[in-house]
């Protein structure tokens, strides 16, 4: 029998909430201004993000109405050095529309579907119709398909890697063990990367409960210990007694396989699980005790790279062997060079210990990247918006942006693939901002400006818009109807229009109804609905599948009357790959021999060197390192941010409130501080070969000595765009960052291998401009 879904018995029907990525909200309006957001009730832990919205959804940001950069309006492509250097005009709808679908016809007819690159990554807003993305997917598909990109800036590395090893990771990332089983099991929580509360605020289509800090606290109370491995002590700041491990970014591979090390050499390994689970296990040891290389990984190997006490790692692995260990990784590791390594490392470790599929055991890919891993609900991937099919079927690496757009034609290898990029004519972005989420902006910025067009969807003045040729000023969630679903969120929410649409800005449903009505194609982008017409169809189309994950979904009529359903708790707390462990022939992996793949036979036979088939610690350039180190001797580390979400609503209050002379904040140890002369509350430059930017200082010993930390999110604000590699005022770390591929296998963004040099900025300081809209001209 189907658990009935409860139509929350209130007296009142909700229809003041919004549904956002960070939360839950009652909205108040008064005389058409947004004028206070509240958190609802059952939120155990709110975020303050929502407050953000406040003030800046009709501020001087706000993108009012469609613009035209300056000489694209004059010289059309052939002014694309001139993009992010010119005053924009303000156009009519019309206007726009048409020049944009003259553009796309024109690049459609020449060069072919495969010119257009709307990969378009980002987050976007909640909501389940407006979700920018699929509608420009949507455009795109009918208009005869696009280059599109794969895998996300999240989790690219571990995303390629882990379908080798021990299966898809959007299939084993809703099946987390429950907190409610760890909390009664888990004796030991070792946490790589911590578990930091900042970025459970979060959860992709919204985040109705925030349990977190409730869920450690339960854990703490019944003597759960904690190690936080991280070079950032608040990393776990949810549990007050914590064990600080605090290592060298980017060594955690090396640790691991140490771990692995001791287990075997001390027969501390699960031989029953091994010998059942997994495969791959005799050329593993064989790598680890350093039968070819000669370098066995073992903890005295693993001190010097990681910084830690051999002696503490044999003890680490002794504990982790004997007491309920869950193993936590965080998406960060992977964020790097050879990121892939790290998760390889993690599930190989945790295979050994051979408590996967235990209550309280075994392995987690990050708890507390976002909010709902481990949440005790059901899953429900919700109603969907169909985008259709892509007749184009070009996908690049989603980080592999710059280098697609600077070397058309260009090949590269992925993942076991030859593979070659396109010669993309129009980028078309709605969504997403790549001036916030792509590495070496300057690098980025010549990338940018090859196409003959870039065309943006948004809602503030960001550097993508200002970088852009043509701007549509999209509305936000607040101006418009939409479903707020999120699997595992346990919650259906009907989302009001709470403000009319600001200035003159549309939905981006409109803007793509109406370049499709212009282009020929009106009537089936639309199927002659509206936006509240297509809310009602996918939810409907929704019941069926609603139906066979366990959910009753009541009539539409009924959840939009009331405002909000919630799912039946299910019956039984989850255990991460429990049938698996009872049983791998009945309920194998899906992975090639349906077992945990300590070595890949697959990966192996790809040919690469930084990933020959096990995970593997890889440092070819070990001597140039060591320069590099000497010229550029901090590791920058970019971090989720606590005030908002990626660059959203870095322009709201709450983020503003944390800058310190308005610049991002940074982390430094104050030893490192004070061997640059550098004091608390002042602004540093900080730099390397690729750029600088400035930033606001906060000392603090909670950093490792050597590594600096800033959040991602600063909105990027050249001192002087006339200039190539201008400085940044504001303090955006991608300016910093390498745009390199993980490996070849993951081909993920790796923003965390990073590394800089700080000076005191003794100059008078540059006014930050980055929230201001870009200037205005009249119609040539
Ligand atoms: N250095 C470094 N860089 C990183 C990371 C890191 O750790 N370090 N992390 C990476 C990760 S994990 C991620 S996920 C990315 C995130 O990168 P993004 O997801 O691209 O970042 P957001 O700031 O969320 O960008 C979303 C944009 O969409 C706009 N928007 C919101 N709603 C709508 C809408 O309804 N319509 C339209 N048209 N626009 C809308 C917002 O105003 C915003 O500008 O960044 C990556 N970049
Ligand atoms: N508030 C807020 N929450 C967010 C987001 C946001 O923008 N704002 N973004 C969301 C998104 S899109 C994603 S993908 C997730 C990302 O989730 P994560 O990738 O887990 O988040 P990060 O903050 O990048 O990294 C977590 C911690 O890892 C530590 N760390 C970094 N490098 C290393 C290392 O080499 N070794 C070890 N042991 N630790 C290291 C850092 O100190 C950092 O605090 O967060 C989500 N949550
Ligand atoms: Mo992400």
């Amino acid at each position: 029998m189907i658990p009935k879904t409860t139509i929350p018995k209130n007296n009142h029907s909700e229809h003041d909430l919004a549904v956002m990525h960070w939360g839950t909200y009652r909205v108040t309006t008064s005389e058409g201004e947004l004028t206070k957001i509240d958190p609802v009730e059952w939120d155990k832990n709110p975020s303050e993000i929502g407050q953000s919205l406040v003030g800046a959804v009709s501020g001087p940001s706000r993108i009012k109405r469609p613009a035209v950069r300056l000489g694209y309006l004059q010289h059309g492509r052939d002014s694309r050095h001139g993009r992010g250097k010119e005053p924009f005009v303000e156009v009519s709808w019309e206007t726009a529309i048409a020049l944009a679908a003259d553009e796309l016809a024109r690049v459609k007819k020449t060069y072919g579907n495969e010119a257009f690159y709307a990969g378009s990554y980002g987050w976007s807003s909640a909501g389940r119709f407006h979700h920018a993305q699929s509608q420009l997917h949507r455009f795109f598909n009918q208009l005869g398909g696009y280059t599109g990109s794969t895998n996300t800036y999240s989790l690219a590395a571990a995303e390629r890697l882990l379908p080798h090893i021990i299966g898809d990771l959007d299939v084993l990332q809703k099946q987390h063990t429950h907190w409610s089983s760890l909390a009664e099991h888990c004796e030991l929580f070792v946490a790589f990367g911590g578990l930091p509360l900042r970025n459970a605020q979060v959860n992709g289509g919204g985040a109705n409960d925030h349990s977190l800090k409730h869920w450690l606290g339960q854990m703490q109370q019944n003597g759960t210990q904690f190690i936080n491995v991280s070079p950032v002590k608040n990393d776990l700041s949810g549990v007050t007694n914590a064990e600080w491990l605090s290592l060298k970014p980017g060594s955690d591979t090396a640790l691991l396989l140490a771990l692995s090390y001791v287990l075997i050499e001390e027969s501390l390994y699960h031989a029953d699980f091994v010998s059942t689970h997994t495969v791959g296990f005799a050329p593993y040891k064989a790598y680890l005790f350093g039968e070819k290389d000669g370098i066995a990984k073992s903890p005295d190997w693993a001190a010097k790279l990681t910084g830690l006490e051999a002696d503490y790692i044999r003890t680490l692995a002794r504990q982790m062997s004997t007491k309920r260990t869950m193993i936590n990784i965080a998406w960060s590791l992977q964020r790097a060079r050879q990121g892939e390594q790290t998760f390889w490392a993690t599930v190989a470790l945790a295979a050994l210990i051979g408590q996967i599929g235990t209550p309280g055991g075994g392995l987690g890919f990050a708890y507390a990247s976002t909010n709902l891993a481990g949440a005790n609900r059901r899953t429900f991937s919700g109603p969907r918006f169909p985008a259709g099919k892509n007749p184009v079927s070009d996908r690049i690496p989603v980080a592999r942006l710059s280098d697609m757009l600077l070397n058309p034609g260009g090949s590269y290898q992925f993942d076991g693939k030859d593979c070659t990029y396109p010669d993309i004519r129009v980028v078309y972005w709605a969504g997403g901002n790549a001036f916030h989420h792509h590495q070496d902006l300057n690098r980025l910025i010549e990338a940018w400006r090859q196409p003959d067009t870039v065309i943006v969807h948004e809602q503030y003045w960001t550097a993508q818009a200002k970088f852009a040729d043509i701007v549509f000023p999209a509305t936000t969630s607040l101006e418009r109807e939409d479903i707020g679903s999120s699997s595992n969120d346990g919650f259906m929410i009907a989302m009001r229009q709470h403000l009319a649409a600001q200035f003159e800005a549309r939905d981006d449903y409109a803007i793509f109804s109406a370049l499709a009505e212009q282009m020929g194609f009106g009537e089936s982008f639309t199927e002659g609905r509206d936006a509240a017409g297509w809310i009602r169809h996918m939810y409907e189309g929704s019941m069926p599948r609603a139906q066979a994950d366990g959910i009753e979904l009541p009539a539409f009529d009924d959840f939009w009357a009331q405002g909000k359903l919630e799912y039946a708790l299910p019956d039984e707390p989850q255990i991460f790959l429990k049938a698996f462990r009872d049983n791998p022939l009945a309920a194998p992996l899906a992975t090639p021999s349906g077992k945990i793949e300590l070595f890949s036979q697959t990966v192996a036979d790809f040919g690469y060197e930084e990933c020959p088939g096990h995970p593997f610690w890889y440092q070819p350039d070990a001597d140039e390192q060591q320069e590099m180190a000497a010229r550029w001797p901090l590791h920058l580390l970019s971090s989720q941010p606590r005030t908002r979400l990626h660059s959203q609503y870095d322009h709201g209050s709450v983020s503003r409130r944390t800058k310190i002379h308005d610049r991002e904040p940074l982390w430094l140890h104050p030893a490192d501080a004070a061997a640059r002369g550098v004091t608390e509350g002042s602004v540093v430059k900080v730099f390397n070969d690729r750029g600088a930017i400035l930033a606001g200082v906060h000392l603090s010993s909670d950093i490792r000595r050597g590594v600096v930390q800033i959040s991602t999110g600063a909105w990027y604000d050249p001192l002087d765009v006339q200039q190539p590699n201008s400085l940044d005022k504001h303090g955006n770390p991608n300016v910093l960052t390498e745009d390199r591929g993980s490996s070849r296998l993951g081909q993920g963004c790796s923003a965390q291998s990073c590394w800089v040099q700080i000076t005191p900025f003794n100059e008078p300081l540059p006014e930050v401009t980055a929230f201001e809209p870009p200037a205005f001209v009249a119609a040539p």
